[in-house]
């Protein structure tokens, strides 16, 4: 599976370097060249890489991502990250947290959402997918910022983690909002915004990603965010795919 991963993110950066080259023509590779380089990840070691973000869950049955029986428009909500190197990596003290309202150059106000997580180590493409979780846990083995979480089958076999958030108005805000990945010791990794820029990260990370407006989640493809329904591959169509990521949904 992670050679898979591998092979899709050489064909994308072929792809990259070709529509360089001839700026008008669109360029994708029809099949996968078997000889295709392997990419160096977009994120350096030993961190990991946020992969799709629900900020604006879909109405309907269709928005019951977390698979809990219910669409909740703030529960339902959720980031999924991978380990795109390949050695393991260990997540514990890595967080996640949403935008904070700016007024000038001052920061006003703490993030409303904040996951630390607990003690995890992830082999080569293993995914993780987080939870809003304010509209109770998700389906199957779930941990928290306490509890390591176990592989969930309902989920592709990720490692599934509730933020437990307290109240049904905690969450990401559809109108303009980010999410921040820092490290263990606090420095931003990478982020991921949208919207009108009404929110921003507590910190500038070195890696920032403006994704579409999307009912239904945005997903890397590449070194980009695109609106999942527009994703190329097998996963293309669906409103998200907490869970799966590119190749890995064949395994
Ligand atoms: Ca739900
Ligand atoms: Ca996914």
């Amino acid at each position: 599976m992670n050679r898979l991963w591998f092979a899709v993110v050489g064909v994308v950066g072929v792809a990259g370097s070709v529509a360089t080259a001839q700026e008008s023509t669109p360029a994708k590779p029809e099949s996968a060249p078997s000889t295709a380089p392997p990419a160096a990840p977009s994120v350096e070691f030993p961190h990991p890489m946020i992969t799709e973000v629900l900020y604006a869950v879909p109405s309907g049955d269709e928005g019951d991502a977390d698979q809990n029986g219910r669409r909740s428009a703030t529960g339902d909500e959720f980031v999924e990250l991978m380990n795109p190197h390949a050695k393991p990596i260990t997540l514990k003290g890595y967080t996640l947290t949403d935008g904070v309202v700016k007024k000038g150059a001052k920061s006003k106000g703490e993030p409303q959402i904040r996951f630390v997580f607990p003690e995890l180590t992830l082999k080569p493409g293993e995914v993780v997918v987080v939870f809003n979780g304010s509209d109770g846990p998700p389906a199957g083995p779930v941990g928290d910022t306490k509890t390591p979480a176990a592989r969930n089958e309902k989920f592709n076999n990720a490692y599934v983690f509730t933020m437990k958030v307290k109240g049904s108005f905690t969450a990401f805000s559809n109108e303009g909002d980010c999410v921040l990945l820092s490290d263990p010791a606090g420095k931003p990794v990478e982020c991921v915004r949208w919207g009108e820029e009404s929110q921003s990260p507590e910190k500038a990370a070195p890696r920032t990603y403006d994704a579409p407006e999307s009912r239904g989640s945005v997903h890397r493809e590449g070194d980009e965010f695109v609106p999942h329904k527009n994703l190329s591959g097998d996963l293309g169509g669906l409103p998200f795919s907490p869970g799966k990521v590119e190749a890995a949904g064949k395994r």
